[in-house]
């Protein structure tokens, strides 16, 4: 199997179970070599804690990409989540122009918006620079809320096919490559994942658990990021983070006091087996 390196940009939540302290186990899993930038340390992730202290470091990232130049690190591939600024935007798309190497993938989670809202730090003037950087990735994981945004079109609770078919339709018109559109469900039990690739629509369906928990949609990306960069095809790599996502939900339901992401460390074992 072929070593690769991959570089994610993304927030520290010291405590909470989201961004890189998913981010780094779930890649490392999957066997990669993790790079990371982080765009901020917060004490505690923004939903559902108060009073969390952030320290913003928008400042240090060129200095770590010019260093790295320098040093001729290159990577197989890029990709982000939460971030911490529209200039942190900027900074990432020179970033994958300079360090990710030809025909790798730049992956972006626009983390950003859940059940129809933007997460309280961010406004209409993060979502345009977030529809640049989304829109020239190879690769986008928008929830439905997300996509909303990023195409300007209206939220819905309840929607058909045909709402879902025209959401796809309008990222692919604004550049989006490929898609996986999470959290769609057409009943009330079931929820999935849409994935648009090469013209072509597929539908993942799964189990929908009741429970809504934080840092689902980082635990997703992430193993969809592991199971891709394994050498898994797209379609399969969003199916494989899917079941982990829903066995995450599953092993965590239940214990009221874990409101604030899921546990996932316990069932790493069953990714690595998933992608082998
Ligand atoms: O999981 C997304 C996320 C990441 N990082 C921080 C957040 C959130 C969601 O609210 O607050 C700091």
């Amino acid at each position: 199997m072929s070593y690769k390196r991959i570089l994610t940009i993304q927030d520290i939540s010291c405590v909470g179970q989201c961004s890189l302290t998913v981010a780094l186990p779930i890649l490392s899993a999957c066997g990669l070599e993790t790079a990371i930038i982080p765009s901020a340390v917060l004490s505690t992730h923004t939903a559902g804690f108060s009073g969390f202290t952030v320290r913003d470091l928008t400042d240090d990232i060129p200095g770590i990409e010019a260093h790295w130049q320098k040093e001729n690190i290159l990577f197989d591939g890029i990709y982000t989540g939460y971030l911490g600024s529209t200039k942190q935007i900027e900074y990432v798309k020179h970033i994958i122009k300079t360090l990710v190497k030809p025909g790798c993938p730049s992956i972006i989670d626009p983390a950003m918006a859940d059940n129809g809202k933007l997460y309280p730090a961010f406004d209409a003037q993060y979502v345009e620079a977030m529809k640049t950087l989304a829109f020239s990735a190879d690769m986008i994981l928008p929830n439905i809320t997300e996509a909303c945004f990023l195409t300007d079109m209206e939220y819905r609770e309840t929607y058909d096919h045909q709402y879902i078919e025209s959401l796809v339709a309008k990222l692919a018109q604004a550049g989006s490559k490929t898609i996986i559109l999470t959290g769609v469900g057409y009943s009330p039990d079931k929820t999935g994942v849409v994935v648009w690739q090469n013209d072509k629509l597929s539908y993942y369906e799964h189990r929908k658990i009741e429970k809504g928990c934080h840092g689902t949609g980082d635990v997703y990306a992430s193993a969809f990021v592991g199971a891709l960069m394994s050498g898994k095809s797209v379609f399969d790599s969003a199916r494989i983070a899917a079941d982990y996502t829903v066995r995450c939900i599953e092993f965590t339901q239940g214990d009221a006091k874990h409101w604030y992401g899921v546990k996932f460390e316990p069932l790493l074992g069953e990714l690595i087996k998933a992608i082998q």
